[in-house]
């Protein structure tokens, strides 16, 4: 089990967050610190602590929160343009908070590589 991070209080409802969506795996909400004009954190309720976690048995729950990616990008119209979904890694990949969350950034030009 993971440690309790910053995103378990969002779930719970301990501090606040702008919330998009939730159902009974997932909830996404806007990333304080927004790096692109919509900008939002997708993340399993069940919290997992790297993507050095995932595994077989928990791979269906990593897979629905693109799947709730999909929905939010076409919900909010950014289907088409398109979008970036990221998952940090630890230190190198600049991860901060240890509770994995897929970024969503969309809205402008990406650039490519991402550094
Ligand atoms: O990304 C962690 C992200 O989490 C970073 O972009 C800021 C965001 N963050 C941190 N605290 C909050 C709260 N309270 N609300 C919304 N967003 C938050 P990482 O990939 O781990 O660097």
């Amino acid at each position: 089990m993971a440690e309790e991070t910053i995103f378990t209080k969002i779930i719970n409802r301990d501090i606040p967050a702008d919330i998009i969506y939730e159902d009974d795996k997932a909830l996404a909400f806007k990333d304080i610190n927004p790096q692109a004009p919509f900008h939002c954190l997708i993340i399993p309720k069940q919290p997992i602590a790297t993507a050095n976690d995932i595994n077989e048995d928990n791979a269906g729950l990593v897979g629905h929160l693109y799947v709730v990616a999909a929905k939010l990008a076409a919900e909010h119209n950014f289907s088409q343009d398109g979008y970036r979904l990221v998952m940090n890694c630890n230190e190198y990949g600049g991860q901060t908070v240890y509770h994995i969350h897929l970024h969503m950034l969309a809205g402008k030009q990406m650039g490519w590589p991402p550094y």
